[in-house]
């Protein structure tokens, strides 16, 4: 098995302990919130008179100011639609929004829906695929069908593409994932579920059948906030602009989680440069033209990318393949970010990644927050801190200079 490098060996993994300790104080103060809520529950109304109240969606509800916060407080779309004429388009692309969760991911999903049809879609109306590894509640799709007046979609993935694969040794798993927990500052270090919606992310979700008859996703996971409006179409921008992959923040994955992706990479790219793109971003992942890695990822949280460039690369897929046999995702705990980051880099040409620079965005936590110098800012009504932004207060951890840095190499002809 691989060696876990030392304590801290990344600032990455510094930081991300800071929140670590910040999260458990969160949680205790979230529990015990919790108890105090759950105890009201129990002795003024009973539990079963709660759970009604979590599914009744009409507004003549007797508890509708003191319901929990799930789909008893439904987003108030019809005050936004009719207070002022909305905005109509003209066109619209070939898209979805994609949200895999679990059920009990709802409240979340249900915040991440608001925030995305507040800043943009409620003009927009583009659909919601949502995917799950179980069959979703009836209240899962009550409630988010509830928040949007767009389509809705709901699927289950085949559960070969969900769970730990049978070739997988699981007592070298188990050992691994043993030695993973041991070092501070790595999350989910011995979430098994977590590995398979890594490896999910990585080979499967372009395969499913719900997102066959669409070109662009737009992925969206619980609890992220846009802080501004979003006053085009981003959709469109790939579209018209021939982009296929498209991100806002970008940071180095820690060392622990993947001792030999790179090599494992290296290995495939190696015996198969045929997929290497002439112009790709491979700048962004290595300095040295593949002898180390940057760390350098694409935050997966967020992305909009081509669906038919994921279906339709061989070099795509076979490198998934290799990964796959190679077995990192559950012996070391290869996420998403750092596959999908090397294979954008390598597989692309690096015109078709885009930077949204100009979308504001925050995941746990990490944000980006546009210029206010820039006519983003204004424009967009925003309402985040610039001075909190990845690029000013976590410059150090952002790969922001490793991409300028990819996109100012020259292009070679390949004509
Ligand atoms: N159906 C299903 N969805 C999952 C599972 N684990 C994670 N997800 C979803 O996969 C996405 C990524 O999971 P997260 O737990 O948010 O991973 P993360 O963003 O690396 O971690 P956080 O920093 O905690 O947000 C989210 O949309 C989750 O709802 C699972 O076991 N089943
Ligand atoms: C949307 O894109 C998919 C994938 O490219 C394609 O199969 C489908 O025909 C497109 N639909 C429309 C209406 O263009
Ligand atoms: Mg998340």
């Amino acid at each position: 098995m691989a060696s876990y490098s030392p304590l801290f060996s990344s600032p990455a993994a510094r930081w991300k302990q800071l929140v670590l300790s910040k999260r458990i104080t969160i949680a205790a103060i979230f529990t015990l919130f919790s108890l105090l809520v759950l105890s009201e529950v129990f002795l003024e109304r009973g539990i079963s008179s709660r759970i009604l109240s979590t599914l009744s969606l009409s507004s003549n509800s007797p508890s509708l100011n003191d319901s929990p916060l799930s789909c008893s407080n439904p987003f108030d779309v019809s005050s936004l639609q009719h207070n002022t004429p909305r905005p109509t388009y003209p066109r619209k692309a070939n898209a979805t929004f994609l949200t895999l969760a679990r059920n009990s991911d709802l409240a979340g999903v249900i915040h991440s829906m608001k925030q995305v049809e507040g800043r943009f879609n409620r003009d927009r109306q583009y659909p919601w695929v949502f995917l799950n590894d179980e069959p979703f509640t009836e209240e899962f799709i009550r409630c988010t069908s509830a928040v949007t007046s767009a389509k809705t979609y709901y699927g289950q993935m085949p559960r070969e593409q969900w769970v730990q694969p049978d070739f997988i040794d699981e007592e070298k798993a188990t050992k691994a994932r043993k030695a993973l927990s041991r070092i501070k500052g790595v999350f989910y270090a011995e979430s098994v579920s977590y590995r398979n919606m890594c490896r999910f992310y990585s080979g499967f979700f372009y395969k499913q059948a719900l997102l066959r008859d669409f070109k662009y996703y737009w992925r969206v996971e619980p609890d992220i906030n846009y802080r501004c409006e979003i006053e085009y179409d981003p959709f469109l921008y790939m579209e018209d602009n021939n982009k296929a992959y498209g991100f806002t923040i970008s940071v180095p994955e820690q060392k622990e989680t993947t001792p030999t992706l790179w090599d494992t990479s290296m290995e495939f790219f190696n015996k198969n440069p045929q997929y290497l793109h002439p112009n790709n971003a491979m700048r962004f992942a290595s300095k040295d033209g593949g002898k180390t890695w940057t760390r350098c990822t694409y935050w997966t949280n967020f992305e909009i990318g081509d669906l038919d460039f994921f279906r339709g690369s061989e070099g795509y897929n076979k490198y998934f393949e290799h990964l796959e046999a190679a077995g990192g995702f559950y012996y070391e705990r290869w996420g998403d970010a750092p596959m999908h980051g090397i294979a954008i880099s390598l597989l692309l040409d690096r015109d078709r990644i885009h930077h949204f620079d100009d979308i504001a965005y925050e995941h746990t936590g990490w944000e980006q927050c546009p210029n206010p110098s820039t006519p983003a800012y204004e424009r967009g009504r925003c309402s985040c801190d610039y001075g909190n932004s990845m690029d000013v207060k976590w410059k150090r951890y952002s790969c922001k200079a490793d991409f300028n840095a990819a996109l100012a190499i020259p292009r070679i002809n390949s004509e």
